[in-house]
């Protein structure tokens, strides 16, 4: 073999070279101490030959181990470039699509923005607050001392920090207050937690909306018109609504407002919402002196409000991530 079968036999060897590492393996055979081209050196009898000769083949045996470097330095550079070999592509991103997929407004979500809606046409502003709030803001500016038993009524989850997930949207009372001050009238729905057993009509977290009306003059008479307006927008019919005592350290006097419903055989009273005038205590926690002020305020269930009007009989299916039941609302959006 001469210097030039020698560089045909490499062209077709790198021509199968597809990996850095097969490519060292490559200049090892042809370069390497005993390699082929140094075997080819060892082959030729230079005493044989004319000085003529001689130098003809050492500049061909020159010219070949140059070439074979050179086509080594390139090919390295070649599949540095191109990185680790590229896995078929499992899809067509040039296919049309497979029909529109846009998400739905979650059933509560649409009923607290259909709240909202009613009551931003009366005049009352949304304002959000944390779901992590301080014990105060969530018991004692409430009027519940932490030796009252009204805390046991709502069983909390504490954090690490002496925070508590808030168990009512009530304990966004006094910052509202504090916040955007008298007169007020704003709502503040979110999410409540409590450390409670799940059933149908419970669960852990649930939402709720808050309302505060506060004015001079503000009476019992308020309360019921506001929230006959709501129902009946929400239901749009005319509803019956019906107060009964009811108990909350933060309002004095305390109601339950229960709604006159078809359910059941001749209709039935359904307890909806607890209300009541704040009690003056809260007020001036807030900052607001109750001889001059009085309001309302309510704590309406938003997800219980969302089962009414829809007519869904079981808690748990909101948060139970069953795609058949959300999608029955999204034609709803
Ligand atoms: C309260 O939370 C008071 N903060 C409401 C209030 C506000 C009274 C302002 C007076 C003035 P209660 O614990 O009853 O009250 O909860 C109010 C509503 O939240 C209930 O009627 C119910 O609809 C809803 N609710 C309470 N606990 C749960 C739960 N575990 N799962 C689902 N909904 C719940």
């Amino acid at each position: 073999m001469d210097a030039t079968a020698l560089l045909q036999q490499f062209a077709h060897d790198l021509a199968g070279v597809d990996s850095l590492q097969a490519l060292t393996a490559l200049r090892v055979a042809y370069l390497g101490k005993n390699g082929r081209l140094n075997q080819l050196r060892k082959e030729i009898d230079f005493g044989r030959l004319s000085p003529a000769e001689r130098k003809a083949v050492g500049e061909n045996f020159n010219l070949a181990k140059e070439t074979i470097e050179a086509a080594l330095a390139a090919a390295v550079e070649r599949l540095e470039r191109s990185g680790p070999p590229v896995e078929p592509v499992s899809f067509d991103p040039t296919l049309p699509g497979l029909g529109r997929r846009n998400g739905a407004i979650h059933p509560i979500i649409s009923t607290q923005l259909e709240v909202e809606h009613v009551f931003q046409s009366m005049g009352f502003q949304v304002f959000t607050g944390d779901e992590a709030v301080s014990e105060y803001e969530n018991f004692d500016a409430l009027n519940i001392p932490p030796d009252h038993p009204a805390r046991d009524m709502q069983d909390t989850f504490w954090l690490e920090n002496g925070m508590v997930l808030r168990t009512h949207t009530s304990a966004m009372q006094n910052r509202a207050m504090r916040t955007l001050g008298v007169p007020l009238r704003a709502i503040f729905p979110g999410r409540c937690f409590r450390n409670e057993t799940t059933d149908q009509t419970h669960e852990n977290t649930f939402y709720q909306v808050e309302g505060m009306m506060i004015d001079r003059h503000i009476t019992v008479a308020h309360l019921i018109a506001v929230m006959k307006e709501l129902l009946d927008r929400i239901f749009q019919r005319d509803n019956k609504v019906r107060l009964r005592p009811g108990f909350f350290p933060f309002v004095e006097p305390g109601f339950e407002l229960d709604l006159w419903t078809d359910i059941g055989k001749g209709g039935r009273w359904l307890e909806l919402m607890p209300c009541g005038m704040i009690h003056p205590a809260v007020l001036r926690e807030g900052g607001v002196d109750p001889h001059e002020y009085s309001g309302f305020a309510f704590g309406l269930g938003l997800t219980r409000l969302a089962m009414i009007k829809h007519g869904i009989p079981d808690i748990r299916l909101f948060n139970g991530g069953d795609l058949r039941f959300y999608r029955q609302f999204a034609a709803t959006l």
